[in-house]
């Protein structure tokens, strides 16, 4: 059996929070997918705004230009924001799935309504933008915070997840909606769960996103080399971004 290789990459530098994604990843991983979990060698350690969005995406095209020179064969953007998804699919031969797209993808299949439950308040904002960006505003009837910060989910003391499953609990009752999306990677080990204790589905990105480049790349399918996902004109990059030049990658 061929093995597929899916690189799943925390765009913040936390390695807690990048080892909580892997194991999730591998969890829903099928036999011959090898999941390989990285995170970016400088960067935020975590994604809560607009700036640290941006920041982050460099970490991706960082990581997706090393992967491609490693010959993966697809890409998982493991942050709720999906930050430079675009920028990595020029990049990418393969798939590359952002894990909110991929979790509210997989949620309008399941439920005609689905709500959000994030970490920090500013953070719903970036969610409602997604949304909108995807098509999916009309899918969502809600977005809520736990109003913790995204490392907090990190810190051991089981406060944060205890928030996100009262928030969910709350979100079902309030918002009769027939699914939640969990909104930060550091949720994926909590999916499971809470769909189990909710009895609706409680879906997180980071498996979601697994199984669809798992199905894409069953299907042939990768990232379209036509239009505006082609490789990046080539220039001559500078400075940190000489990464980037490898004639091999562009
Ligand atoms: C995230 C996420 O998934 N990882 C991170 O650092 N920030 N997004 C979020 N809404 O908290």
């Amino acid at each position: 059996m061929t093995t597929l290789r899916i690189q799943v990459i925390n765009p913040n530098t936390s390695l807690a929070m990048t080892q909580t994604i892997g194991e999730a990843a591998r969890m829903v991983a099928s036999s011959g997918t090898e999941i390989l979990p990285v995170c970016p060698s400088h960067g935020v350690p975590s994604i809560e705004g607009h700036f640290d969005e941006a920041i982050g995406a460099m970490g991706v095209l960082e990581q997706v230009t090393l992967g491609e020179r490693a010959g993966v064969d697809g890409h998982i953007i493991a942050c709720f924001g999906d930050p430079g998804l675009l920028a990595a699919r020029e990049l990418a031969t393969g798939p590359v799935v952002g894990i909110a797209e991929a979790a509210m993808h997989m949620a309008t299949l399941v439920a005609t309504r689905f709500s959000i439950v994030t970490t920090l308040p500013r953070t719903v904002i970036i969610a409602h933008h997604l949304l909108r960006q995807y098509g999916f505003e009309h899918h969502c009837q809600a977005v809520h915070s736990i109003d913790l910060p995204v490392l907090s989910l990190e810190d051991g003391t089981g406060f944060a997840q205890q928030k996100v499953r009262e928030r969910c609990i709350q979100a079902k009752a309030q918002d009769n909606c027939g699914a939640i999306v969990l909104g930060c990677g550091g949720m994926a080990n909590l999916a499971r769960e809470l769909s189990h204790e909710l009895c609706i589905p409680v879906i997180d990105g980071v498996s979601a996103a697994v199984k669809m480049v798992e199905a894409l790349l069953g299907l042939g399918l990768g990232t379209s080399k036509q239009g505006d996902l082609a490789k990046p004109n080539p220039k001559p990059l500078t400075g940190p971004y000489t990464i980037f030049n490898d004639p091999s990658v562009m």
